[in-house]
């Protein structure tokens, strides 16, 4: 082809080729701001993060916004309302990650009632990634946030007294969910509510994805025992490039996979958020289906469009979603 066949030929086609572009950006476009959170008590997780996004913040402020949110309701098991573990102390685990894969977590911290800032703090102000225990509240002190008290909150505390006359950990899966109040999907055989977590993913106008996660872990847990939710890859992950993931149930069925670097590593290969999140369910299932019955994992994703999709292996995983478009709870796909 010579130039002037070339020129005449790309004179023509350029519209279409232009109006094709316009067309997958504007389709980009439309679900950006977006904020997606685990669970039904996601929403207003998402109200909060949605007054930073509209005003055209950043995705990380946003899920901080949702986190902190969260964070503040004592009548949640995210946060000091959180259940105990066995000795009947609260220990809250967070983590924060950006789109230029900055992270900071916090693990077993007591009483300190914001993990997901001190977190963003650990991110923001030191060379390290995740501090524990008595190392991460000491940081928390020392950056201003205060000492609050041990105390559990009456419904913790009334939850805690049952438990310690059987003093047993069974966890038991939200294989059917029990509706127990607005902040309990996973359950104990006599329905009082096991572990909760709030994981959040934003992405804002830029472009740019974030993502959080705050908890109180698995309730009645052995004292020092930390979950998914502060290990980035394991409760969180985020890649600007492709997409972010986070997850809930089970934290130790989840570290053991990597869950949510395995989930953006199936995006980065082509696969929509959702069947990310189904590969990375199977990958758990498949090793002993059996005692996969027994446990609850739900994964939840977002990629560089902005399209999100969840899985777990059972049934009863829901999520909120957040955007121009729309403000509400989906049922998660399961595999058992
Ligand atoms: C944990 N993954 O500590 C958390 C608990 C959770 O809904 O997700 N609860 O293992």
């Amino acid at each position: 082809m010579n130039r002037r066949k070339f020129l005449n030929l790309s004179a023509l086609t350029a519209p279409l080729l232009l109006s094709k572009n316009a067309i997958a950006h504007s389709a980009q476009q439309k679900n950006k701001p977006i904020v997606i959170s685990t669970w039904d008590s996601g929403m207003p997780v998402n109200a909060a993060a949605w007054k930073i996004l509209e005003k055209n913040g950043s995705a990380l402020d946003a899920v901080e916004a949702g986190a902190i949110h969260i964070e503040n309701d004592i009548n949640c098991c995210v946060g000091l309302g959180g259940y105990p573990d066995r000795d009947g102390i609260v220990t809250l685990d967070a983590c924060i990650m950006d789109h230029n894969a900055n992270c900071g977590a916090v693990a077993g911290i007591e009483r300190i009632k914001h993990p997901i800032s001190v977190a963003r703090k650990v991110m923001e102000k030191t060379p390290h990634v995740i501090l524990v225990g008595n190392g991460a509240q000491q940081f928390a002190l020392e950056n201003g946030f205060t000492l609050e008290s041990a105390a559990l909150s009456t419904d913790a505390k009334n939850a805690y007294a049952e438990w310690i006359k059987k003093n047993e950990y069974k966890p038991v899966s939200n294989i059917e969910r029990k509706q127990n109040g607005p902040f309990a999907p996973n359950f104990f055989e006599d329905g009082t509510p096991n572990h909760d977590t709030m994981g959040l993913i934003a992405m804002d106008i830029k472009n740019n994805l974030s993502g959080a996660v705050t908890t109180s872990g698995m309730a009645y847990k052995v004292h020092g025992r930390v979950g998914d939710s502060p290990i980035i890859g394991a409760g969180l992950f985020v890649d600007n490039e492709f997409g972010a993931a986070t997850s809930s149930g089970t934290g130790e069925e989840v570290i053991r996979i990597c869950g949510t670097h395995l989930v953006v590593e199936f995006m980065r290969q082509g696969y929509s958020p959702e069947l990310a999140c189904k590969k990375a369910v199977e990958r758990i299932v498949k090793r002993d289906r059996e005692k996969a019955k027994t446990f609850q994992v739900g994964f939840l994703a977002m990629n560089k469009k902005g399209q999100f999709g969840a899985y777990a292996i059972q049934k009863g995983f829901v999520f909120s979603v957040k955007s121009t478009n729309e403000n509400k709870i989906y049922d998660s796909k399961f595999l058992i």
